[in-house]
């Protein structure tokens, strides 16, 4: 184990540094064994203990089965050696000719082996345990040369996979420290982020190069499909179709773990401004309605905008536009509030019809701003329901180049490049005296599936407004985390 470790490393097969992960996270490890494939006899060690490693484990098994691509070649040496058939997946269906999943000679009954370089989540094993089961193959056991620990040997053993592996990360940690290869600050920035860091965030280079299918192709559109669900917002960035203000947005929620938006409807500057300062870490959105201030200048709105650099949050004027489109295009940009010239994000009902968000567009589109349309209302007999919401989600999805989401009480549509917005949450469920209805974080992202929780008067009215946002942030992230099944910690 201590020469595997070592070979690992001389390779560069396990990294220390600072590597931006797609998601936009720095890791202090990158794990990549494709350059294995490089170092002969380091390939045949690696392909000799994971064969040990279902030795030991007396395992049975007629085939054996490599994770498309690293494992290949490793699969091969072992059949090879080993005299044992081998079956090889492929990643997509030929579009001539047999369109087989799976290339060998298959006997239903029989078991398959699935081996694996590295496992984080699981998913990779268990897409290609999916692919042969559905041939009529059993798959009770996978090996892995190396688990990552991030949740992918339990979710395996909840599929009726027992994941044997030859080595964890942090038994390479340990090793390379006594080799004195890394020093402890390193092992202990390591543990760390594989502590903190979600599965599915750590996976997310991997998930997106396996995942991101062309839609054109009928059954990527499938898979594209089945996937959504439970995509993470690092992943939901990457996507070809993301508006790039949502995919800032995304990078920054999965960054600063908050799909937390701070509704600060205050009356006076002052105490926007230091809300923006004491609450900026906490939130991903801070909402204004800068016509309710008795006291708005440029200035204010500069000063807003260097906290919002500062603490990396975007900002949102619930200005709601809802004219036509030459009467927004100046709402937009001029009058006292001048508001294109520094909000990331507006809004706009959809009653107008699409004028309205081509007026909004003229101005806003090369700032690089977004706009969100309301879908729906949280307010007692709002008349956006039904074909109205439908309505808006087509109007939304034909201006995707400057829409990128929508105010409403649940997901109103699956494609994942766009954000749900939802108002109207309070821990305590139950509404005001004028209309307003309220929804607990866990149901509104759990259950209804939006994604940002905004918070106004919940936060604003608590004796510790820091506290609560704090409370608010991690009941709806938990909740998000929850829905794409990553393991919350209590
Ligand atoms: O349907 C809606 C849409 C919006 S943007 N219902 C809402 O309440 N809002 C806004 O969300 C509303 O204008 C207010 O700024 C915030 C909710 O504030 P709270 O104090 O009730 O949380």
């Amino acid at each position: 184990m201590e020469q595997l470790a070592s070979e690992l490393y001389e390779v560069e097969a396990v990294r220390f540094g600072e590597f931006v992960l797609k998601s936009g996270l720095v890791s202090p490890v990158y794990v990549d064994l494709r350059v294995v494939v490089s170092a002969p006899a380091l390939l045949n060690k690696v392909a000799d203990l994971l064969f040990q490693v279902a030795k030991n484990a007396a395992l049975k098994y007629d085939c054996v089965c490599g994770v498309p691509y690293t494992a290949l070649p490793l699969a091969t040496i072992i059949c090879s050696n080993k005299q044992i058939p081998m079956l090889i997946r492929r990643k997509e269906a030929k579009d001539h000719g047999t369109k087989r999943l799976v290339e060998g000679t298959i006997n239903a009954g029989e078991t398959c082996l699935v081996i694996e370089d590295v496992v984080t989540s699981g998913s990779s094993v268990l897409e290609t345990a999916e692919v042969l089961r559905k041939e009529g193959l059993k798959v009770t056991d996978a090996i892995v040369l190396l688990d990552r620990e991030q949740g992918g040997r339990a979710m395996l053993e909840e599929n009726g996979i027992q994941l044997h592996s030859v080595c964890t990360l942090s038994q390479i940690l340990r090793i390379l420290e006594q080799q004195q290869k890394i020093t402890p600050g390193i092992v202990a920035s390591v543990e760390k982020f594989i502590q903190e860091t979600p599965a599915i965030v750590a996976n997310v280079e991997k998930f997106i190069q396996d995942n991101i299918v062309k839609p054109s192709e009928q059954n990527g559109a499938v898979s594209m499909k089945r996937i959504c669900k439970e995509m993470s917002f690092a992943a939901r960035a990457e996507l070809p179709g993301t508006h790039p203000l949502a995919a800032q947005l995304f990078r920054l929620m999965e960054k600063k773990q908050t799909n937390l938006c701070l509704s600060a409807d205050v009356t006076s500057s002052k105490e926007l401004l230091q809300l923006a300062a004491m609450l900026g870490p906490s939130i991903c959105i801070l909402k204004t309605h800068v016509d309710i201030l008795d006291d708005f200048s440029q200035e204010v709105a500069r000063e807003l905008r260097g906290l919002a650099e500062q603490h990396e949050f975007l900002i949102f004027e619930d200005r709601k536009f809802a004219d036509i489109g030459n009467t927004v295009k100046h709402q937009y940009e001029g009058g006292i509030f001048k508001i294109a010239s520094w909000s990331d994000i507006i809004n706009a009902h959809a009653v107008p019809g699409p004028g309205v968000i081509k007026g909004l567009k003229a101005v806003g589109h090369h700032l690089q701003r977004g706009c969100l349309l309301i879908g729906e209302m949280s307010s007692e007999g709002s008349l956006a329901t039904g074909d109205y919401t439908k309505a808006a989600v087509k109007m939304a999805e034909e201006h995707s180049d400057f829409v990128f989401g929508f105010i409403s009480g649940s997901r109103i549509v699956e494609k994942p490049e766009f954000l749900h917005l939802t108002p109207g949450v309070q821990m305590q469920t139950g509404g005001d005296n004028l209309g307003q209805k309220y929804l607990s974080p866990q149901d509104v992202i759990g259950k209804r599936k939006s994604d940002i929780i905004i918070v106004g008067r919940g936060i604003l009215s608590a004796s510790s407004r820091l506290e609560e946002a704090e409370a608010y942030r991690k009941a709806a992230w938990n909740s998000y985390l929850q829905r794409i099944g990553v393991n919350v910690p209590n």
